[in-house]
């Protein structure tokens, strides 16, 4: 399999060899740092690498950066100039998954945010497919999803993953696919690494930011496609029984794609495969994400062609 040779460390891209944390940094310890996923896709025709909703990703990134008190020399332009030379050094031809991480770096003894020195790394891999493909078996996880005044879901805080992995690993050990994980009011929230959404009477439904939920930017992407499309949205508060009831349901991530639930608690959803609403918003996404639709395309950054280049 291709992989990465380089990756954006210390102020440079260098060999990825040379991209090394000591095992006394502050992040290492304590989870201290914040991430993103973000897409870049290949579009053949074009011969073309295009980032999906990069300045987006950014500027969640810085965000969920300001939570930490993590301060960083860079701003969006910044990140996503660099990003583009790190993907032009690559020369990928294939999608490829990208991972900027901004972390406490300091090396030193003492667990907290203010007064410790940041930084951050940015790789990026060959990347295919996050879930099985065809409909996702899930359960509802026993794990609660973590809550804003404990460590805030909408940060995306590296040490707040152990929630999400925690939760995916009992599913996986239990025979399924995924984890939908409910918030401590007994609630929906997400999936481990995706955001949720509900088809009931024909309206997309998906649970409030103030659900413990990520803001995800694929959760954005689909809002904005369905109301495009027409289909009627709302987002509200979503209780454990409408997953079985719902006619159709789907998970949505930077590395999942949409992907459809066909089973939930042993229960079929709807009729046990990827129904209409999901598959109209799938197809397009698809498109659209390889800069193939022209009303979507200032979403789609191209890697090699790039004015700034
Ligand atoms: N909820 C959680 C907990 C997530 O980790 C993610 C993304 C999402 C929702 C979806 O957000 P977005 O649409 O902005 O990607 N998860 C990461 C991803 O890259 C990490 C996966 C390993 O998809």
């Amino acid at each position: 399999m291709a992989r990465n040779r380089f990756a954006f460390f210390r102020g440079e891209i260098r060999p990825v060899e040379e991209a090394k944390i000591s095992v006394m940094t502050s992040a290492f310890n304590y989870g201290t740092g914040v991430f993103e996923g973000i897409r870049a896709f290949w579009n053949a025709e074009e011969q073309e690498l295009f980032v999906f909703r990069m300045r987006e990703h950014y500027a969640r990134l810085l965000r969920s950066a300001s939570v930490l008190l993590i301060d960083l020399p860079y701003g969006v332009d910044d990140l996503c100039r660099i990003t583009l030379e790190l993907l032009r050094r690559e020369e990928f031809r294939e999608d490829v998954y990208i991972r900027p991480v901004a972390f406490k770096a300091s090396e030193e003894i003492g667990v907290r945010l203010h007064g410790l020195a940041s930084d951050i790394a940015i790789f990026a891999v060959p990347f295919k497919a996050y879930l099985p493909e065809g409909g996702i078996r899930a359960m509802v996880s026993s794990w609660r999803r973590v809550e804003d005044n404990a460590i805030p879901a909408r940060a995306k805080i590296t040490g707040a993953y152990v929630n999400s992995a925690l939760a995916k690993t009992e599913a996986y050990l239990a025979g399924f696919d995924e984890a939908i994980v409910l918030n401590e009011d007994g609630q929906v929230a997400e999936g481990s690494a995706e955001n949720i959404f509900l088809v009931r009477d024909g309206v997309l439904i998906t649970p409030p930011v103030t659900a413990n939920i990520l803001e995800g930017i694929t959760r954005d992407t689909v809002i904005t496609l369905a109301r495009d499309l027409g289909i009627p949205v709302a987002e509200r508060p979503v209780d454990r029984t409408e997953l079985y009831l719902a006619e159709e349901v789907f998970l949505t991530g930077t590395a999942a794609g949409l992907a459809p639930v066909v089973e939930i608690d042993r229960r079929t959803v709807g009729t046990g495969k990827p129904g209409p609403v999901f598959t109209r918003l799938h197809e397009l996404y698809e498109r659209l994400v390889r800069g193939k639709e022209p009303r979507y395309r200032a979403w789609c950054t191209p890697v090699y062609s790039s004015p700034a280049r």
